[in-house]
């Protein structure tokens, strides 16, 4: 009931500009939300850019929805981070509202967790500024993904934006205290970065952010791409045979998985010395909830193609009912969760940052 206190939108609140500080009631209700929900925090986010895939969901969302009743959790449409590659503005709110809805049919409950669009928060690229100052150039160099994401650009189209993502993602993650961050294994340097910084302000500053630890499971760390298991599944994957998007028809699941990249052999064995077919058992094993062993049982003296034909029934079983829910939600009532959902997060993110600015010296 608490989180619902709010009579007004935020925008009407709040303005676009927000010269208002928080009211009394504000504050009240922040303390009552943090007495109320004494709980773990976890907060992640995903772009809105590209086709989800399966590696999207089974890397994150999937643990979203498991975490959603132990912690008190946020999730983020992260436009910020999507715009660090160029986008046509039209299609980034369309995919904006796409990524929301998918997070719904996904089972986040928006009565449980708040969800709400990165940019709705200022807060996010203040404080991501205030952490440039304390980022070191040779540490973002380090950075794999701004490797591996640069490298697939046209120099002139990389930007610094490009290169300061994990900055902005460690303020995302930092401002709002939070202690767990569900995300696949391509992001974990990314959470390291995090900790460095937020233990590089508290040195500096004094005490005022946790430290989060990244989160994820053995099977879900790093689904891999179908057409290569050696590099994983990727929305900017230039074959479409790298990926199960979480819009493809039932066709279209058979002829990829049909297409999928195999070891040598024939037996259905989950190890390291056949990568592609580990990779499909870590997929089926949790799109059906079932053991890699189980699996591995279930198919002993079967060959490839059976074990393919299997591993696309339980794909469509995942989709189907996933595909129809998506469907059914409309994008203006889509657009109400996410603005109360950016209403109770800017208080925590509005507080956080009155702390963080009174330690650094600035006028407030
Ligand atoms: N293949 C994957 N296996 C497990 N988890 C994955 N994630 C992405 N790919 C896999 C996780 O999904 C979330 C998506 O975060 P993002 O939208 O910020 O995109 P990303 O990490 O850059 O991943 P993509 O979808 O593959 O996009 P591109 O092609 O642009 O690199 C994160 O939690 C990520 O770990």
């Amino acid at each position: 009931m608490l989180l619902f206190y709010s009579k007004k939108p935020f925008h009407t609140r709040y303005g676009g500009q927000r010269d208002e500080s928080p009211s009394l009631l504000d504050t009240l209700y922040l303390i009552l939300y943090t007495c109320y929900m004494n709980k773990p925090r976890i907060f992640s986010g995903i772009q809105p850019s590209g086709n989800l895939h399966l590696g999207n969901y089974l890397g994150a969302i999937k643990n979203w929805a498991k975490l959603q009743d132990e912690y008190d959790s946020i999730f983020c449409v992260v436009d910020l981070h999507a715009i660090t590659v160029p986008q046509d503005p039209e299609a980034l709110k369309k995919k904006t509202i796409e990524i929301a809805k998918i997070y719904l049919a996904a089972g986040i409950d928006p009565s449980k967790c708040s969800i709400f669009i990165q940019s709705h928060v200022s807060e996010h690229t203040e404080l991501a500024w205030i952490l440039n100052t304390i980022t070191k150039i040779p540490e973002m160099e380090r950075m794999t993904q701004f490797k591996d994401k640069s490298e697939k650009l046209d120099k002139s189209k990389i930007s610094m934006g490009l290169f300061d993502y994990p900055v902005l993602m460690a303020a995302d993650i930092i401002l709002y205290d939070t202690n767990l961050v569900p995300v696949g294994k391509d992001q974990m340097q990314h959470i390291e970065l995090t900790r460095d910084l937020a233990s590089r302000f508290n040195n500096k500053f004094g005490e005022t952010f946790i430290l989060p630890k990244g989160y994820t499971t053995k099977e879900s760390a790093n689904i891999m791409g179908l057409d290569d298991p050696t590099k994983k599944m990727s929305k900017s994957a230039k074959s479409e045979y790298n990926y199960i998007a979480l819009t493809d028809d039932e066709e279209t699941v058979r002829r990829k998985i049909k297409k999928a990249v195999t070891d040598s052999g024939s037996e259905i064995v989950y190890s390291d010395e056949k990568p592609a077919l580990k990779n499909l058992i870590n997929i089926y094993s949790l799109l059906a909830d079932k053991k890699p062993e189980e699996i591995e049982k279930e198919y002993a003296g079967k060959g490839y193609a059976e074990f393919k034909n299997g591993l696309a029934d339980v794909t469509i079983a995942f989709l189907e009912p996933f595909q129809k829910k998506l469907k059914e939600y409309d994008d203006e009532k889509v657009l109400e969760i996410l603005r109360a959902g950016a209403e109770k997060v800017r208080l925590l993110a509005t507080a956080k940052m009155e702390e963080v600015k009174k330690k650094i010296g600035f006028v407030l």
